[in-house]
């Protein structure tokens, strides 16, 4: 397969690379790609460099795939010339996640709605990817109705900006370095708490929230899924942490609830109360899995679960399910 990475030198660029190779993605042609400011700067695949290129050059060297990670406006732009080549684009930015004709996919959800007509297809939001992957298998028992989700999301969900912001705050408290560094929030990320993630929506909800709700009823396919998301940034680089509470039409049993996630597929229960073991976004740093625990009964109402979901942003929540999404689509001949 020939496989552009486009936005190869960001952050979840440089996980796509890092992630195809540890998958063994059978790559005969790697075509590393960024916008113009970026262009001739190297990366690194499996032991080789490889010159970053433009986005029309890339086009001109026909890859199978294209995975973007480059921003809506350069989804916008370039993804149709791509598909308009025959490229398939698989897309991490969220400007294509909720057109009706654009599949948004989660391999282990809903990979079925995949077909070989598809040239763009859309890559979740991370912290909607990691509570559908923990909710379907509980969904399809119990039939959730309604969902209360707040979430804990590290900073590398913004990029490489918000790690050096929070790594300079860092050294200018336990080291007292003057060294300067550009601030990605408008306020300080380091020893704080920041409850806005993406801008404001005339509703006073966040974008952030707002594609928890609408990406989770896609993906799900069930529009009767009722969503509310408070969306916050801390002071955390491994991954993003979900409090859930889900209220379901049947009643469950907790031990069933149990096994259910521990059978579902990308999903690893850690809840060992005696022994203090629930999952933490530095555990699940570099693993491909969403992690669940915390896993008890809403006491306060009938039928209702709480759980605590933490997944590694950059992987599951972006570059492996991309990558996941572009193996369906190899192993089903639909590329
Ligand atoms: C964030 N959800 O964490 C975004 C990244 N896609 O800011």
């Amino acid at each position: 397969m020939r496989v552009a990475v486009v936005g190869a030198t960001g952050l979840v660029g440089t996980k796509m690379l890092q992630v195809l190779a540890e998958r063994n993605f059978p790559v005969s042609e790697l075509i590393p790609v960024a916008s113009a400011k970026s262009v001739g700067k190297e990366v690194e695949f499996k032991g080789t460099k490889y010159k970053v290129i433009g986005m029309e050059e890339a086009i001109a060297a026909k890859p199978n795939v294209a995975l973007f990670s480059a921003g809506g406006s350069t989804s916008t732009e370039w993804a149709p010339k791509f598909a308009a080549a025959g490229i398939t684009v698989v897309d991490n930015s969220s400007a294509w996640r909720m057109d009706p004709k654009v599949p948004l996919v989660v391999p282990e959800i809903n990979a079925d709605v995949l077909t070989s007509n598809d040239k763009i297809i859309a890559n979740p939001n991370c912290s909607t990817i990691q509570m559908v992957v923990a909710l379907a298998p509980l969904h399809k028992a119990y039939k959730a109705q309604r969902i209360v989700v707040s979430t804990y999301q590290s900073v590398t969900g913004t990029g490489v900006k918000a790690v050096s912001q929070l790594r300079g705050e860092r050294q200018k408290e336990v080291a007292g370095s003057e060294e300067g560094y550009e601030m990605a929030y408008k306020y300080p990320i380091d020893l704080n708490v920041i409850p806005q993630i993406d801008v404001f929506l005339d509703n006073g909800y966040t974008k952030e929230e707002m594609k928890m709700v609408n990406e989770t009823k896609k993906i799900m396919r069930d529009d009767s899924i009722r969503v509310t998301a408070t969306t916050v940034r801390i002071p955390v680089m491994g991954g993003h942490s979900e409090a859930v509470n889900i209220e379901f039409e049947k009643d469950f049993d907790l031990a069933e609830v149990r096994h259910l996630l521990e059978t579902a597929p990308g999903v690893v229960v850690t809840d060992d109360l005696p022994n203090q073991h629930y999952p933490m976004p530095m555990d699940a740093h570099e693993k491909d899995e969403v992690f669940v625990g915390r896993i008890r009964r809403d006491e306060s109402q009938p039928n209702t679960l709480n759980l605590w979901v933490v997944s590694d942003n950059l992987r599951k929540g972006a570059a492996t399910n991309a990558v996941q999404v572009a193996e369906y689509l190899a192993a089903n001949n639909l590329i």
